[in-house]
């Protein structure tokens, strides 16, 4: 048996089955993510990352803002999709053509076909920043998949069952993965543990989530 061979799969396939549905993509975002940074920077400048407030009061450990049509936010009155960032009034930053064509891509590799995204909820996980276990049902529709991009700083996801007291599996995000989560896993619950303070070459002691939905 040849080296290149032992080397390679099984033991870190470039393609992961997570559930039914769920796939990930180890380093498909990789040749975008000079790009995506680039653009990341000029989206900051128009809505800055804020920690949201949940509706109980708590504050999100995990600084956020938004690119697209409809962005994502929280505060004492819910959880809801907004076409304007309630900071400055203005509508969020358009999602930049780099992002919309990793998206589309990497779902379309997983196998839904027709995906085109109207959200992008960007988190920011500083060293300690976690996201607990939650389902995404804040959109018109469950029919459409969610893409998720992983850049700098590793971290571990949950990811449970259709109740919260599911078992969860847990699986290493690193700088580039990109998970499809769609079809019967759709509604799953899943989470983020604590981010370990590290050192990331292109991003430095941060973890930047990119979250790609149909929101409207
Ligand atoms: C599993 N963010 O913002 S999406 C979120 O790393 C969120 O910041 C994650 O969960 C993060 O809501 C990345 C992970 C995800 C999204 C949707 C799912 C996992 C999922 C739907 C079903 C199952
Ligand atoms: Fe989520």
């Amino acid at each position: 048996m040849n080296d290149l061979f032992e080397n390679s799969a099984p033991l870190d396939p470039p393609r992961e089955v997570m559930a039914e549905g769920a796939i990930l993509l180890r380093g498909a975002a990789l040749p975008f993510a000079p790009d995506i940074l680039v653009a990341l920077d000029g989206i900051t400048a128009r809505s800055p990352f804020r920690h949201m407030v949940t509706p109980g009061g708590y504050r999100m450990s995990a600084a956020m803002t938004n690119c697209g049509i409809a962005g994502w936010i929280t505060d004492r009155h819910g959880y809801r999709y907004d076409r304007v960032d309630p900071e400055n009034g203005f509508p969020w930053p358009a999602m930049p053509t780099c992002f919309l064509d990793l998206a589309v891509s990497a779902a379309a590799d997983a196998g839904y076909v027709n995906f085109v995204p109207d959200a992008c909820l960007i988190n920011r996980y500083d060293p300690g920043a976690r996201l607990s276990l939650h389902q995404d049902k804040d959109e018109q529709d469950f029919v459409n998949p969610i893409v998720s991009v992983s850049l700098g700083l590793p971290a571990i996801f949950q990811f449970g069952g259709l109740t919260r007291s599911d078992p969860v599996c847990k699986f290493a995000m690193r700088h580039g993965d990109v998970a499809v989560w769609g079809g019967p896993s759709r509604l799953n619950f899943h989470g983020v543990a604590g981010v370990k303070d590290g050192h990331h070459d292109m991003l430095g002691s941060k973890r930047i989530n990119l979250t790609f939905r149909r929101a409207l």
